[in-house]
């Protein structure tokens, strides 16, 4: 396989490898996608540690290069490949601001969702995660007032990190009509060529991507 094809290691229960998959399903490139089974603890062996030392999903193969770190491939793709960098050189730093934010505080909303979907916790702990999960939805429904998109005129590299990680908000039972503008959000870019939702997108085998012309 060419150098140069773009090779994603993910696994299609994970919002951290829907934010990748959907930044290639958006820009219709073509790619490589491995399948790495979180359940089976694939992630911790010794062939998959060498690809990514901290045994999580995703990872990122291009160009000689290993890109690990949801965020990190997000803007290693905006900038390699061109597409959803952000207008201005302004919205650009803009744009991996928003995914550092999304970082500390979205993954509240992941937390709820794996503490409801895959391990059961004490309810304390829900009683602790859910109210940050709440305000971090809370504030991107704000940002989102009077504007379409987190950034700039159009849909960035934000935009995808945070709606990925989000995306499984339902399972933790965080019902996205709540946030009128995260609804209307998510509509548009649900309205963009290439969309679809995690369990449409990721495959639970490996699978050769064409390019989306
Ligand atoms: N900060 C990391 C988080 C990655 C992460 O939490 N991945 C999860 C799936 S969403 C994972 O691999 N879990 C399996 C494990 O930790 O063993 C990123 O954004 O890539």
């Amino acid at each position: 396989m060419s150098d140069d094809r773009l090779t994603l290691y993910g696994s299609f229960t994970s919002s951290s490898s829907y934010k990748p998959m959907l930044y290639l399903a958006l820009s219709g490139l073509p790619f490589s996608f491995r399948t790495v089974n979180l359940k089976n603890g694939v992630q911790k062996q010794p062939d998959y540690l060498a690809i990514n030392r901290y045994g999580q999903v995703p990872a990122l193969r291009h160009r000689g290069l290993t890109i690990v770190q949801s965020n990190v491939v997000l803007d290693y793709l905006a900038r390699t490949t061109g597409h959803f960098a952000g207008g201005t050189e302004q919205e650009q730093w803009t744009a991996r601001e928003w995914l550092s934010w999304e970082a500390d505080n979205i993954t509240n909303v992941a937390k709820v969702r794996h503490y409801s979907r895959f391990r059961a916790v004490d309810p304390a702990v829900m009683d602790y995660f859910r109210p940050l999960a709440e305000a971090a939805i809370g504030f991107v429904d704000r940002s989102l007032e009077g504007r379409e998109w987190l950034v700039g005129s159009g849909p960035t590299i934000a935009d995808i990190g945070c709606w990925g990680r989000m995306v499984f908000m339902a399972e933790g039972g965080l019902d996205i009509a709540r946030w009128p503008n995260v609804l209307a959000w998510s509509e548009r870019l649900k309205a963009m060529p290439g969309f679809a939702l995690p369990y449409d997108l990721i495959p639970k085998k490996d699978q050769e991507f064409p390019s989306r012309a």
